[in-house]
């Protein structure tokens, strides 16, 4: 492929698919014609894949999931294809800034944070892998809100993705589900039969998921819904023009918008709907492809894997069950155990307000035939275990847990950690019953988004040090361990860092108004703001910084900027109030003139995918600091440390796996473990214990409640306060010292330059474990049970 073909492709596709000519393109134009240009080179390896998964008659993996947290996808794809001199020079020679164009994409925010991202990063690792599959999931209108801050409060605004068209899907008007809902079950001839009394329609897009170098490409095929009879001309001739429209819009409610809440449920009936909606459609698809191709049922666990990611697609048990007994007429013990053979259950929280749990009437009014179906379902686990004291259906509530599990061949945690936990605590019963169906995969991110196309300097200096092959074997990552010690390349490591510093501070400076000093600590804490991740340490131990700064500021410090990044749930007050206290904190300690060349806080609204790309590679330090036993895994301290940011933080997660890999000297480690948690929560008045131990903190809360950092009002961080002088079930308190601690031993580290780029030169060499590829790989092993369709990158010749 030269420039050439791809600039006159561009401009094809500006004049004949956008309708301009080059004179009058706006950049949105361009990204456009562009992006077809892109996905034209997408669409022969992609057929070429179809085409081999189906000569194979094997076995395909659909991976189901409410999120799929996608971001952009143009840089992506040309990343992939190694396309990315040519796109310049397209760009370029159009008189288009390249950065601009590729900014010009609207960031597809399909998902909430980690289990969303997960999601993105396991399509990229599927088709770099030749992993044949599918993801399937919804096609929400409005994906996570945008986050704006008024006086420092989040307000919350529609995110409208979908204004502009969808340059990289195909919609398939031909491949439509009615989906039913409602209604009643009645006896035919000793048959259940499900009498549904609403039908919505699942439509399909599918966007191609291109690996590396364009060996394989699998489909992303996301429903959205429409009405059966979209438009009711009845009520419009009687001039009734709202009422003519109703029954579209009620339709297309159920793919409206994501539900923003990350790690806790709202039991909502749409909720539910999605759900049903997305599992069902998905799970037509997949029985019309096979019986397009075998014709025995029973065979279905050999050819189809089905992950569920999360409890969000649990139905899919007893749905699966239903198509096979009710409308195949399959025994109902063989149909269950044909779902269960294909079926495979992630868990991604222990957060006991995040495990679903649906009031039975609710399922009986949505989904009647379902709720008897899962009824039988627990009944036979019940007679195959007499002990047991695990129930699907208990206090009139349907467990989603309980159910995934049961119905899953496979249950996996995300950490070895988080699996632990899982085994002990959540599923401590079934794991009895079942001691071989948990398994451990530890999460992983791509490198190809979070290096290559993130880190340009980085993925520079590392191909010139050791060959291209370790965008596709990431741990061949350590190879550069040797380098460490050799000047010329710690040198050229250091640059990079300083390079990507340098554009984050000139990005703060003109999207953010804010002069950050590129020699600065660049302290990160980016996630969705929640008290189990403890921004309110971070913030509390940065108003101690700045106290003791000011007690002597003559001292000698480490300059250091906070930087904050993250969006809580709309209704969750407590997060909220957290966000306010970053921003008038940060408003207060910026406009000291005593701390200012020491001390910053920056938090740049609406964090999401495109923000992680940018600071990341600019990082030094990594935040990571949840309560022990609370964050299942973590995905973002991946990508961290791969960056070159060595981790602050406790033994949660995958952070565990982490410090194992990278060293213990090269990550700074706080606070209680998971066991000393829990222990320290059953002593009586332990925040408040903690607190008079600690003046630094006694006098940073002081601070918060007399209304320092909020002009007087002494009622605005009254939650906060309260909660943690009283309640801290987060043990902030507690951990609160240890962590004052080990951000000394930071700032004594950072006045080191050579010791710190070592330190972080050393994560990145030893962070290649943490691809995303060494996940799937496990997958399909342990849970899948299939093989690749095309041989591993890491045995092609060298580029
Ligand atoms: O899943 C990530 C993990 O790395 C994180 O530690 C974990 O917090 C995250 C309900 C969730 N767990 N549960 C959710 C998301 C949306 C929702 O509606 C729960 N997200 C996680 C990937 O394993």
């Amino acid at each position: 492929m030269t420039h050439a073909d791809l600039r006159s492709d561009t401009l094809r596709h500006l004049e004949f698919s956008l309708g301009k000519d080059l004179p009058h393109a706006h950049v949105y134009d361009v990204r456009m014609a562009l992006s077809l240009a892109v996905r034209d080179r997408i669409i022969t390896p992609w057929f070429a894949s179809t085409r081999a998964a189906y000569a194979a008659r094997g076995k395909r993996v659909y991976y189901l999931s409410m999120e799929f947290l996608i971001g952009r996808l143009l840089e992506d794809a040309i990343v992939n294809l190694g396309l990315m001199d040519e796109a310049r020079a397209v760009c370029e020679s159009c008189g288009f800034d390249f950065a601009t164009v590729l900014a010009n994409e609207p960031d597809a925010a399909l998902g909430n944070g980690g289990l969303g991202r997960l999601a993105a990063c396991f399509l990229d690792s599927m088709s770099t892998l030749g992993c044949p599959g599918h993801g399937y999931g919804i096609r929400y209108e409005h994906g996570l809100f945008q986050q704006r801050f008024e006086d420092g409060v989040q307000i919350e605004e529609p995110e409208e993705w979908l204004r502009q068209k969808h340059a990289w899907e195909f919609e398939r008007p031909e491949v439509m589900y009615g989906i039913a809902f409602g209604g009643h079950v009645r006896d035919h001839d000793g048959r259940r039969v499900w009498e549904p009394d609403e039908q919505v329609l699942a439509k399909a897009h599918d966007t191609p998921v291109i690996g590396w170098r364009g060996r394989w490409a699998n489909t992303l095929r996301l429903w959205g819904a429409e009405a059966v009879h979209g438009f009711d001309l009845a009520a419009f001739n009687r001039g009734d023009y709202m009422g003519a429209t109703a029954p579209e819009a009620l339709a297309r409610t159920i793919s409206r918008v994501l539900y923003p809440d990350d790690t806790s449920d709202a039991g909502k009936e749409l909720r539910l709907r999605q759900e049903y909606f997305f599992t069902a459609a998905s799970l037509r698809d997949i029985l019309r492809r096979f019986c397009g191709e075998h014709e025995d049922l029973a065979a279905l666990p050999r050819h189809v894997a089905i992950q569920l990611n999360d409890t969000h697609p649990a139905i899919a048990g007893p749905e699966l069950i239903r198509l096979l007994h009710d409308e195949h007429g399959m025994d109902f013990d063989t149909a269950e155990d044909t779902a269960r053979g294909c079926l495979g259950y992630t868990n991604h929280t222990l957060m006991p307000e995040a495990l679903e749990r649906w009031p039975e009437w609710l399922m009986d009014r949505v989904l009647p035939r379902h709720l008897e179906i899962i009824g039988r379902i627990d009944e036979g686990h019940a007679r195959a275990h007499p002990h047991r004291n695990a129930h699907i259906l208990s206090d009139g509530n349907v467990n989603m847990g309980e159910l995934s599990f049961i119905m899953a061949h496979k249950v996996n945690g995300v950490s070895a950690l988080h699996t632990d936990l899982v085994k002990d605590t959540v599923f401590a019963e079934l794991h009895r019953l079942h001691p071989d169906r948990i398994v451990n995969q530890t999460n992983g991110v791509t490198p190809r988004r979070w290096i290559v196309a993130a880190n340009p300097a980085l993925r520079k200096l590392v191909g010139d040090t050791i060959g291209p092959r370790w965008v596709s074997d990431l741990e061949r990552l350590s190879e550069l361990e040797p380098h460490v010690d050799d000047a010329g390349f710690m040198d050229a490591y250091a640059a990079a860092k300083r390079t990507n510093k340098e554009a984050l501070a000139r990005w703060l400076r003109e999207t953010q108004g804010v002069t950050v000093n590129p020699a600065a600590m660049f302290d990160i804490q980016i996630k969705r703001i929640h008290e189990y991740k403890r921004q309110h340490m971070n913030i509390l131990e940065t108003i101690a910084l700045w106290n003791a700064i000011r007690e002597d500021p003559n001292g000698e410090w480490t300059p250091r900027v906070k930087i904050f990044g993250g969006k809580a749930a709309p209704g969750y007050v407590l997060a909220k109030e957290i966000i306010h206290l970053i921003n008038d904190v940060g408003r207060v300690i910026n406009a000291d003139p005593v701390t200012r060349d020491w001390l910053q806080v920056v938090y740049p609204p609406n964090y999401n995918v495109t923000m992680a790309e940018r600071l990341i590679p600019a990082a030094d330090l990594s935040e990571q600091i949840s309560t022990a036993g609370k964050e299942a895994s973590g995905t973002g301290n991946m990508k961290f440390a791969m960056n070159g940011a060595p981790t602050i933080g406790t033994l949660d997660g995958a952070n565990v796996e982490i410090r194992e890999r990278v060293g213990a000297e090269n990550f700074f480690l706080f606070g209680m473990t998971a066991p000393e948690v829990v222990a320290r929560r059953t002593v009586e008045g332990h925040a408040a214990q903690a607190i008079d131990a600690s003046p630094r903190l006694a006098q940073a809360l002081e601070q918060v409640a007399s209304g320092v950092f909020s002009d007087g009002d002494t009622d605005r961080y009254r939650g906060v306060v309260d909660n943690l002088r009283h309640h801290d079930f987060f043990v902030v308190c507690s951990d609160f010292d240890g962590y004052w601690d080990a951000q000394r031993r930071v700032d004594a580290a950072f006045r080191d330059p050579a010791g710190w780029m070592r330190m972080a030169a050393l994560n990145t060499a030893r962070s290649g474990w943490f691809s995303s590829d060494r996940t799937i790989r496990g997958y399909m092993a342990e849970v899948w049970d299939i093989a690749p369709l095309i041989a591993p990158a890491s045995d092609l010749a060298a580029e």
